[in-house]
């Protein structure tokens, strides 16, 4: 992409509205745009990370055998009505009642609409297991929509629902979807600690939020500190394989890692004084468990093995994919602006010329490019007929990891500058080097799975 021909608006001054540092740096790199409380326009750059986003949560659900489909946002409340959570829900629910005056609802969750599609096409237990999931825009009405996308009143969520014919079976799910959550966060370049947590208006006993550490975090959470030390890496799981993914779960859960409504101090306190920590956190996720409370409602059932009819076991799971971009800023950023973790940024590098109009640089500049675009990768060229400083100010408010540097000076040793946001650190390469440094770098954040 040239800058020239882009859309972005960034801005030179600091919105006042914003309190916390990833609504401040999204806003000022022209990601997004208030609508109204809570309700944000995703303007072309802010959009780009969301897709990719998106994309890395269809590959590692897909990875996991989860299956991808896609739900309205607008639902019936004769659904709601059936599970008894059409009154339970509360003022959150935001309710539409349209010109045939049918009670309507913009989804909150989709509990009640994927029981309703598993009962009408599934009877047998050879259809088990089954685990369905979408990405789809929710609202919630909160009463304090804050910090731009972290918690706003629309916002985009991951959220998958396992069929299950036995409490076992489910929980394999629940342990499935840990690891693959698990996944997804460390390619998005996040720590997210799993948490024992309170199951709220979703039901059930077992549940995990997935949070991920800084001061701005609305949640308060009690962890043992050598929970932070445990990443999954490059390990290859086998999702089929249940002691495997049951092995994972426990090495995350076991220690002591809560938030404030499970918090139980006598227990913390078996945890050594030197390992006991008190944080702030931002939840990215939360898995849950809650057997046959929605399937017994909606009488969604299957045909077991014995002939007999059962309720399935059921869990839903999902992932906050538009707040997890407030996450990765408030995790990746310094004064000057956003540092993306390469899995995640909207362009792989930008490129930087220094003499706009001068035959030769504009020339390495263009052969850059295609060079880099051949290779699949994606730069944001500043072709703009801009002062150097301006451009550099502009790049690193935007936060693209790596950045080229194009001037006559090094051209005439047959050299630009390749250099990191996150260190400042430059190095001088051949614009051929240059180009295969990158292909080098992003090699391991490439896509292998066909996601839709
Ligand atoms: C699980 C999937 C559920 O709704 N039903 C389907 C279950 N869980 S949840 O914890 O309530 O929400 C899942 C994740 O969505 C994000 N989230 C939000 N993001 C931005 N703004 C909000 N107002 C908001 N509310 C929830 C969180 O990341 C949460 O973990």
């Amino acid at each position: 992409m040239r800058l020239s021909r882009y859309f972005l608006p960034v801005l030179k001054e600091t919105p006042s509205e914003a309190q916390i540092a990833s609504h401040r740096l999204m806003l000022r790199a022209g990601m997004i745009k208030q609508a109204s409380a809570g309700i944000y326009s995703w303007l072309p750059l802010g959009f780009k990370v969301l897709r990719k986003l998106e994309n890395i949560v269809h590959e590692e659900q897909i990875r996991a055998g989860h299956i991808p489909m896609l739900m309205p946002t607008l639902q019936s409340a004769d659904l709601w009505k059936e599970s008894g959570r059409y009154d339970a829900y509360g003022p959150e629910m935001l309710r539409i009642r349209d010109r045939h005056d049918r009670d309507m609802l913009f989804g909150p969750t989709n509990e009640e609409m994927i029981t309703d599609i598993f009962r009408s096409h599934v009877s047998s237990y050879k259809d088990l297991p089954l685990t369905l999931y979408h990405i789809q825009w929710k609202f919630r009405d909160e009463v304090r929509p804050r910090f731009g996308v972290m918690r706003g009143r629309e916002f985009l969520m991951k959220d998958g629902y396992n069929f299950d014919l036995t409490k076992e079976d489910a929980l394999h799910a629940y342990n499935r979807h840990l690891v693959a959550y698990l996944r997804t966060y460390e390619r998005m370049g996040l720590q997210a600690i799993p948490m024992r947590a309170d199951s709220g208006p979703i039901g059930g006993d077992d549940t995990h939020e997935f949070l991920v550490l800084a001061d701005t975090g609305e949640s308060e959470v009690f962890y043992d500190s050598a929970v932070t030390d445990i990443r999954l890496g490059a390990r290859d799981i086998d999702y089929d394989n249940v002691d495997q993914c049951q092995a994972v779960m426990e090495e995350f859960t076991s220690l002591y890692a809560r938030t404030d409504e499970t918090h139980d101090e006598a227990v913390f306190n078996a945890v050594p004084e030197e390992r006991r920590r008190s944080a702030r956190g931002i939840e990215v996720g939360q898995i849950f468990y809650f057997g046959t409370k929605y399937s017994d409602a909606m009488g969604a059932t299957v045909q077991g093995p014995d002939g007999k009819s059962v309720p399935v076991h059921m869990g839903s799971h999902g992932i906050g994919v538009s707040r997890l971009i407030g996450a990765i800023i408030e995790a990746n950023h310094d004064e000057n602006g956003i540092i993306w973790p390469e899995g995640v940024t909207p362009f792989h590098c930008g490129i930087v010329n220094l003499k706009q109009g001068d035959a030769e640089t504009d020339a390495a500049c263009e052969t850059l490019y295609a060079a880099l675009v051949k290779q699949g990768l994606e730069p944001l060229y500043d072709d703009r007929n801009e002062r150097a400083g301006g451009k550099f100010a502009t790049m690193d408010l935007v936060g693209l990891p790596w950045r080229l540097t194009v001037g006559p000076r090094g051209l005439k040793n047959g050299v630009v500058e390749l250099t990191s946001r996150r260190t400042g650190e430059s190095t001088e390469l051949s614009l051929d080097e240059a180009v295969s440094k990158l292909a080098e770098i992003y090699a391991p954040h490439r896509s292998d799975i066909a996601h839709p």
